[in-house]
């Protein structure tokens, strides 16, 4: 008979546990959805990124099949923990109120509960809490509704503490609906009493799963998994990218959505006078245009992280300047409402092309590439133009960013680069004499500009001069062209190189994106047939 109710009990606890977690979970992607309060699901991969080292990380990616799969893991991980120690908590508990009741009946509260399990659960969810805060203590400040990272700190604290009463109170109140024998002051209407609490506990429960569904479908369709990592290369490649098909790398699982009115810009650190901005200030400044090509240092050789726009903003070096840069200023820090950092030296966050930028080709940026400001930084790697842009902090050390941390550089100036983007590897043609193959393609080399591209047909034996059909600015790619007239039919190796502005043949040294970015030479092969 004992045995029997210390079984219901743990049943009791074990359902109220879980409901009680669910009802947690359900609240925090609530606030996620309608506020952009980010999760302790979402602020995982956050915390522990810059942690790993890049080895380890190209390591998971790969072992998990890709950034999007690490992510979901990521955050799938910590939700499944939670449940998990919801449930543990409610056994906990569940064994607590047995040894309670198995001696006197203790003071009691409203609703029939006692005031030492009341204390109990506030007290061990309150450690829970309290570890989460510590854990979580560096990227509290990230709001993907765009608030600065003081008030984000508070905002995302406040709800994780919303979030983690929600359980207490559920796990309270779904226990002792499923467990107490003395009726909760309204009559009977379905038989007998505990059987209408299981009845309401599991309405409760189904409620919840089917809100928590909804939720985490619209979620799901908000987030980036469809899109990260896209790619723009072939054919049709054009000089300037449209905003649609600019390639996109995101560190998030869902990017954020600004809402400009509570959006601010912050210059700060080592300034005499820190600044903050609000758009309508900063899209008053005298504004620059230019043409700048960015690319991902996980761009491996000849494929398509790697595109071109038409960048309107602010020089940052102005908005530094209207702080008053102190002396002893070696970095600077660019820091996104996603908690994304990358830093850049400081003479470089002075140079007049490092812009502050609020349009890309002539509109807004797009959500997806930091609407409503992102960091343009030339010559450099992509990562360090930053998206989202919402403080730059002066200071006197050699600060690291967020990919810097892993271990990634320590150079991130773009090696020289060409790519074929016509034909695709292995792309049969059916000799004549009149055969011509238009081959085009792209070549890049930071602000050293491309002075010269050369296609060989018999891998790198002997190159001819390709045309050049699109210079544009001095930090921008070129596209290039050639028409190739076969002699005969054959397998051909063909290869594209660039030659940047000061005369310097690229590296055809085979590199990995790994820890520097890719270099060597884009390789395909054409098959010429009878
Ligand atoms: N806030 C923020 N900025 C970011 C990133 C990010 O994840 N978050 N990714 C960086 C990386 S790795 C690259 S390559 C570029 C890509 O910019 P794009 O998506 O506009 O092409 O953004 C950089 N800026
Ligand atoms: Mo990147």
């Amino acid at each position: 008979m004992r045995l029997l109710r210390l079984l219901a009990d743990l049943g009791a606890g074990l359902v109220a546990g879980l409901v009680a977690a669910l009802l947690m979970t359900t609240v925090m992607a609530a606030l996620r959805y309608a506020l952009g309060i980010p999760p302790p699901a979402e602020l995982f991969g956050d915390r522990v990124g810059p942690h790993l080292d890049v080895d380890t990380f190209i390591g998971l990616i790969n072992q998990y099949g890709g950034y999007n799969q690490l992510k979901q893991l990521g955050a799938g991980s910590v939700i499944a923990g939670q449940l998990a120690v919801g449930l543990l908590i409610g056994l906990l508990y569940a064994v607590l109120v047995g040894r309670e009741r198995a001696r006197r009946p203790a003071k009691v509260w409203p609703l029939g509960i006692s005031r030492r399990s009341v204390r109990a659960v506030v007290v061990a969810v309150g450690l829970l809490y309290v570890l989460s805060l510590a854990l979580l203590w560096p990227v509290l400040g990230i709001s993907y509704r765009g608030l600065p990272p003081g008030p984000a700190a508070w905002a995302t604290a406040v709800a994780m503490l919303v979030a983690y009463a929600s359980y207490s109170g559920a796990l309270l109140l779904g226990y002792r609906l499923m467990t107490s024998r003395t009726p909760l002051r309204r009559p009977a209407m379905l038989g007998r009493p505990i059987g209408r609490r299981a009845v309401v506990v599991g309405g409760v429960a189904l409620a919840l799963a089917l809100a928590s569904r909804e939720l985490i479908e619209r979620l799901f369709r908000m987030a980036t998994f469809d899109y990260d990592g896209m790619q723009v290369r072939g054919p049709d490649i054009a000089p300037i990218t449209p905003n649609e098909r600019f390639y996109i790398v995101t560190k998030n699982i869902i990017d954020p959505r600004v809402a400009r009115p509570v959006w601010r810009l912050e210059i700060a650190g080592q300034v005499r006078q820190p600044q903050t901005y609000t758009f309508e200030e900063l899209a008053t400044l005298p504004p620059t245009t230019q043409e700048t090509t960015l690319m991902c240092i996980s761009n491996p050789v000849g494929e398509g992280l790697m595109s071109n726009a038409v960048w309107t903003g602010v020089p940052l070096r102005a908005l530094i300047a209207a702080a008053g840069p102190l002396p002893g200023v070696v970095r600077v820090v660019l820091q996104s409402v996603d908690g994304y950092t990358d830093t850049v030296a400081f003479d470089k966050a002075t140079h007049p092309t490092t812009l502050v930028a609020y349009a890309m080709n002539g509109e807004p940026l797009p959500q997806r590439h930091g609407y409503p400001v992102r960091a343009v930084v030339p010559n450099l790697y992509g990562e360090k133009s930053v998206k989202w842009l919402t403080r730059v902090e002066l200071v006197g050390y050699q600060a690291q960013g967020f990919y810097e941390r892993q271990g990634w550089g320590p150079t991130f100036v773009v090696p020289t680069t060409a790519r074929l983007d016509a034909p695709h590897h292995e792309q049969r043609f059916a000799f004549g004499p009149d055969l011509a193959v238009l081959l085009k393609g792209v070549a890049f080399a930071g602000e050293r500009g491309v002075a010269r591209v050369e296609v060989s047909f018999d891998d790198g034996r002997t190159w001819q001069p390709a045309r050049l059909d699109y210079v544009g600015s001095p930090l921008a790619w070129v596209l290039w062209s050639h028409t190739w007239r076969p002699e005969r039919p054959g397998t051909y190796r063909l290869v594209v190189r660039a030659t940047d502005g000061t005369g310097r043949i690229q590296t055809p040294v085979e590199r990995g994106t790994v820890p520097s970015g890719a270099t060597g030479y884009h390789r395909i092969t054409a098959l010429v047939e009878a």
